[in-house]
């Protein structure tokens, strides 16, 4: 495992804690040296590569399509992918898994901080818009989210803070022999 490239991608709510895990992991593997790492997140994919798509279930497939095939030129030359999308169809998720292992690792990360908590926290203030109807198709609200039933690890951020969250992933890399 010490030469092939891996991706990390990381599924879960609006607001679940997926950017947040995403940047505390990335800047631990750059710290760690070894190989390249591309942070690949929703906010930045959205803007550069998908910055005409909207949220129907054909645009969120593009999407993550789009996503996938990058990681998976990353993960082919050998370097880290971390990726931080929604994706909250299984269909989805398995594509890039499919794309991504004939390359190497797919680390699925589900973010599993309950809609209460997201909803609670709303740091956007997105939730109470999509309550109000404002946005229509949200994710949780009025769209679905179908559960990964079988991810490499899930971590729930409710009662930890970020950087304990983040430890539990690089501690699962480790112990897996990713960063040897
Ligand atoms: C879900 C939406 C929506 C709708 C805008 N549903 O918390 P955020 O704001 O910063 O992250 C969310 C982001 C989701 O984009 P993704 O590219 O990750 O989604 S997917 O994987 O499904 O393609 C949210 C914002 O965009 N946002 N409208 N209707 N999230």
């Amino acid at each position: 495992r010490s030469r092939q490239g891996f991706t990390l991608f990381f599924t879960g709510l609006s607001g679940a804690g997926k950017s947040t895990l995403a940047k505390i992991i990335y800047a631990k593997l750059v710290e760690a040296g070894g190989r390249p790492v591309t942070l690949l997140d929703g906010d930045i994919v959205r803007q550069h590569l998908s910055s005409e798509l909207g949220f129907s279930r054909e645009h969120r497939n593009i999407n993550v399509n789009r996503i996938g095939f990058v990681a998976s030129e990353i993960t082919k030359n050998g370097g880290v992918a971390i990726c931080a999308p929604i994706a909250p169809y299984t269909a989805m998720r398995r594509s890039a898994r499919e794309m991504i292992e004939e390359h190497g690792a797919f680390i699925e990360i589900h973010v599993a901080t309950p809609l209460e908590t997201c909803e609670d926290r709303d740091r956007k203030g997105l939730y109470a818009k999509a309550r109000q109807g404002l946005i229509p198709e949200f994710t949780g609200i009025s769209d679905p989210y179908e559960v990964p039933e079988n991810p490499e690890l899930r971590v729930d951020t409710t009662g930890l803070n970020p950087m304990e969250a983040a430890q539990e992933i690089y501690l699962y890399l480790l112990r897996e022999g990713y960063l040897d």
